[in-house]
This record gives C-alpha cells, structure tokens and sequence, in this order.
C-alpha cells in the first residue's frame, strides 16, 4: 500500500466550525475516497498559533491570523492516501476564496481572506504535512487501520 498512505495535515478553522461546515468538510474527504486517521475539536493557544504559523511572523496580517486562529475551536485532522497533500489543497481552492473555483471548499463556503474556513498542508513546503502532524498530534492519536473501500478506491489495490 506505499503510495497510498502520504499522510496531510487538515483543519476546520474557528469560521469553519462556528458556522457548521465541519461534517460537510468531512464527507468531502471521505467521498474522495482519503482515510481519516485522526481527528480531534480543540483550542488552539498563542504559542502553537506561532509555532504553526511562524513562516508567516513577519507578514502584517500575523497578529490578526493568530487572534483568529485561537478565537474558538478547530477541528484538527490527519488524512490518508495517494498524494494526499496535494489532493486537498487542490480541494480546498485558492488561499483567497474570492479566487477560489466553484466546487472548492474555500470557493463554496467563503469569501473573505482571513476568514477561509479551512487550512491544510502546503504541498510545495518539503515536509510540511509531517511538521504539522506532529506540532498537533501524538503518536497514539493515529489510528493505523485498513479501509475496507480501498480496493474499490485504488486500481492496485485489490482485486477489484
Ligand atoms: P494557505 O492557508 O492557503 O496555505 P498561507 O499559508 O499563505 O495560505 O497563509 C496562511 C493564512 O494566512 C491564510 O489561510 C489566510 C491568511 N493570509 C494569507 N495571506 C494574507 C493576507 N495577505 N492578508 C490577510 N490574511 C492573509
Ligand atoms: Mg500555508
């Protein structure tokens, strides 16, 4: 199963999650066929809002990104599957939803920059997505297990 299981870091930011978009955002995962390994509601505090976000401490917007980012619950999640990183970046749109194609997470639940209802991994940042798992998950919070649909998802898979 190798190049099933790249593993990406995905979460329902404090707009998402206020504004009910957490199961939606779940099943769009799920329907793509990726496997949730992980997932958590949580706070997010100042010091892991700047640990997180620290490639950004420079930019004017970082203050209001951590303000927001830690003004309520997020839905931390871990996902699973081929070129997974990608897949969902490709999934949540552009970081502006006034950018965002129809279809996409951002360009069907925003329209403000600082509000964009989702975050995940920057596929073009080597390694971010195992940063990030790691900055919000422990080991024991990843559940390794077998999706039954798989063969059904992935042409080598099975005998389907
Ligand atoms: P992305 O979330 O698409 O990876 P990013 O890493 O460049 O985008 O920025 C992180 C977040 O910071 C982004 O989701 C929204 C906010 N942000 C980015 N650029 C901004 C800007 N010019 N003004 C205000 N907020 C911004
Ligand atoms: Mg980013």
């Amino acid at each position: 199963m190798s190049h099933h299981d790249e593993r990406t870091f995905v979460m329902v930011k404090p707009d998402g999650v206020q504004r009910g978009l957490i199961g939606d955002i779940v099943s769009r995962f799920e329907q793509r066929g990726l496997k949730l390994v992980g997932a958590k509601l949580m706070q997010i505090d100042e010091e892991l809002a700047h640990d997180h976000y620290g490639e950004h401490k420079d930019k004017p917007f970082f203050d209001g990104l951590v303000e927001f980012i830690t003004s309520g619950p997020v839905f931390a999640m871990v996902w699973e599957g081929a070129d997974a990183t990608r897949q969902v970046r490709g999934m949540m749109g552009e970081t502006d939803p006034a950018d965002s194609a129809p279809g996409t997470i951002r360009g069907d639940f925003g329209l403000d920059l600082g509000h964009n209802v989702i975050h995940g991994s920057d596929h073009e940042d080597e390694g971010a997505n195992e940063r990030e798992i790691d900055l919000f998950f422990d080991e024991d919070e990843l559940v390794d297990y077998d999706l039954s649909n798989a063969v059904w998802v992935y042409e080598d898979a099975g005998d389907h």
